[in-house]
């Protein structure tokens, strides 16, 4: 005989789980400068999404002068990567402090597979996974130019100096462009041409995404 303690727990936990399954989580990727922050901006609009940005999240930390920024910057001003622990800890707090939200788009991470691997592991316990890996291709003479252009009015040191971009983008593909490959074996990883104006590209990924909702549907 089933007791009311279990057909309660199990009643409950079918509708958290029924629930979460409709979530759409994305994840923003391409190199520096390729748009992903511009993107989200957008998307986050239209697919009513929580936009969580860990460039956003260190450059917030910096500004406030916390411990964690202190030591984020110290990679960021070079073009490096900040280390797997820190960024991780930092974006699962955010995911945390968000539990009610319709879905995630994650801009600028993961960047490396011990972060892909503990995204997918934060979701999964909760019953969840990435909907989707948006790949935004741009080539390196464009982004150069774009980055410097930002630097212009940005104040972000990263931006300022060509050869700390191309570092930046020489960390893309050590360490980061493998991130698609990884999502790409479930299916989930579209590349998207990201040339063009900033309404053209949003236009290309919101196609995008509404393939791949309607083959889940
Ligand atoms: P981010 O803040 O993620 O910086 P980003 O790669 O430059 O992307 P962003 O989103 O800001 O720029 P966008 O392409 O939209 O990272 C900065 C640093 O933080 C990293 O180098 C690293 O040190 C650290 N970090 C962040 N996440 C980390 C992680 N997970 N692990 C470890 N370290 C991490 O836009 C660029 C410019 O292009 C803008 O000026 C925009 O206006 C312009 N632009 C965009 N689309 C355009 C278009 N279609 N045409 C013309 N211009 C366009």
């Amino acid at each position: 005989m089933v007791s009311l303690r279990s057909f309660f727990s199990k009643f409950f936990k079918n509708t958290t789980t029924a629930k979460k399954s409709t979530m759409i989580n994305l994840i923003l990727f391409g190199p520096p400068g390729s748009g992903k922050g511009t993107q989200a901006a957008h998307l986050v609009e239209k697919y009513n999404l929580l936009h969580i940005s860990t460039g956003d999240l260190f450059r917030s930390e910096i500004g406030n002068k916390t411990t964690l920024g202190l030591e984020a910057k110290n990679y960021m001003d070079k073009g490096e990567l900040v280390p797997d622990t820190v960024t991780i800890n930092m974006l699962k707090k955010k995911v945390d402090e968000n539990p009610d939200v319709k879905g995630f788009i994650f801009d600028g991470f993961p960047r490396t597979i011990p972060q892909a691997e503990s995204l997918d592991a934060m979701l999964l316990e909760d019953g969840q996974s990435i909907t989707s890996l948006l790949a935004l291709e741009v080539e390196d003479k464009e982004i150069v130019k774009r980055l410097l252009e930002r630097a212009k009015t940005s104040g972000r040191s990263d931006d300022a100096d060509e050869n700390i971009i191309r570092n930046r983008i020489q960390v893309y593909l050590k360490n980061t462009a493998i991130v698609a490959g990884h999502y790409a074996k479930s299916n989930k990883s579209v590349t998207v041409n990201g040339i063009g104006t900033i309404e053209e590209v949003a236009a290309r990924l919101s196609a995008a995404i509404d393939k791949t909702l309607v083959h889940q549907s």
